[in-house]
């Protein structure tokens, strides 16, 4: 990671010490903490701001927004690793949160986060109402409409053959919809007028769908210590994934079309910064 990104990094993870200072009951946050402090990119929370930054909005106002993705997303791997999901027990390098503190807590605990996400941005939009859409963006991605769906349909999708539309659907819900809303909620905290807002959710769908597909690479490709979580765990959840269906090499030519696109649309941009150009150009969307 480049140093403005850990700098970064740095600053949300001052911001999430923050918001989990509570304790009661110890093992409730513990549990909490520990799936936060786990060791995650950031990767969300650095779009959301590097999004604000670029249209020269105020980043501590977007701090809140930023958390709340991480805590949105953190608990939707813990919830994701349960036994009646993808029963996983590894995850960013460490056993996952029901293997520490058992799959009662460890689905208490993403409640927790889950729920925590909106009274954080809530606060701050009491503070800035203008900000509500953000808010707003975050929350139906996050949802039936959005993540939630997309996770349902690749449940159901276990055992049978899918088909391109499905696929896409999937990532689309799954996995770009939260990515999308970040984009989308920095370019709200930015004020961005609606055109900006439009090439910004372009982009965020194009990374998000991007990343879903390097993710599905990296499945195949990388071992359990490279990645900090089981490999193969597609194969072994009976997953149609972007490469079962489209093989590798076309799954790269995606991959790699996607991230190019959401560049362009970046450079279109004429952004103040480049954190977000950085960003998109880096290992996350763009396999080797
Ligand atoms: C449980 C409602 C619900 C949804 C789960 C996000 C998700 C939906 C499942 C996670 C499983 C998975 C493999 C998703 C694909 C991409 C993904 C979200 C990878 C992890 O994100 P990173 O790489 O993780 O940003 P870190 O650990 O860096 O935060």
């Amino acid at each position: 990671m480049e140093t403005v990104s850990v700098d970064i990094a740095e600053r949300v993870n001052a911001a999430l010490e923050q918001i989990l200072s509570d304790n009661y009951p110890p093992r409730l946050w513990d549990a909490m903490r520990y799936s936060v402090f786990a060791g995650g990119k950031r990767l969300r929370p650095r779009l959301t701001l590097a999004a604000c930054s670029g249209l020269g909005g105020d980043m501590e106002t977007a701090m809140p927004f930023a958390c709340a993705v991480e805590l949105i997303h953190t608990y939707s791997l813990i919830h994701d690793d349960l036994p009646d999901m993808d029963d996983d027990d590894l995850r960013r390098g460490k056993p996952t949160c029901h293997i520490i503190y058992g799959s009662a807590m460890a689905i208490l605990a993403g409640d927790a986060l889950l729920n925590l996400a909106y009274e954080v941005m809530s606060d701050a939009c009491a503070v800035h109402p203008g900000n509500i859409g953000a808010m707003s963006a975050i929350a139906r991605a996050a949802g039936a409409r959005g993540m939630v769906a997309g996770q349902a349909a690749d449940m159901l999708s276990e055992n049978k053959t899918v088909d391109e539309s499905e696929l896409i659907y999937i990532h689309a819900n799954k996995t770009a919809a939260l990515i999308r809303s970040c984009l989308e909620a920095g370019g709200v905290l930015g004020r961005a007028d609606e055109r900006r807002r439009a090439y910004l959710s372009e982009i965020g769908e194009n990374l998000g769908r991007a990343f879903q597909i390097r993710d599905d690479l990296l499945d195949v490709t990388r071992s359990t210590e490279e990645m900090g979580k089981p490999a193969m765990s597609d194969i072994k959840n009976n997953k149609s994934t972007y490469v079962s269906v489209f093989g590798l090499e076309r799954a790269k030519e995606d991959c790699r079309a996607l991230t190019r696109r959401a560049v362009g649309l970046i450079e279109e941009l004429q952004l103040k910064d480049s954190a977000l150009l950085r960003l998109a150009s880096s290992s996350c969307f763009n396999p080797r």
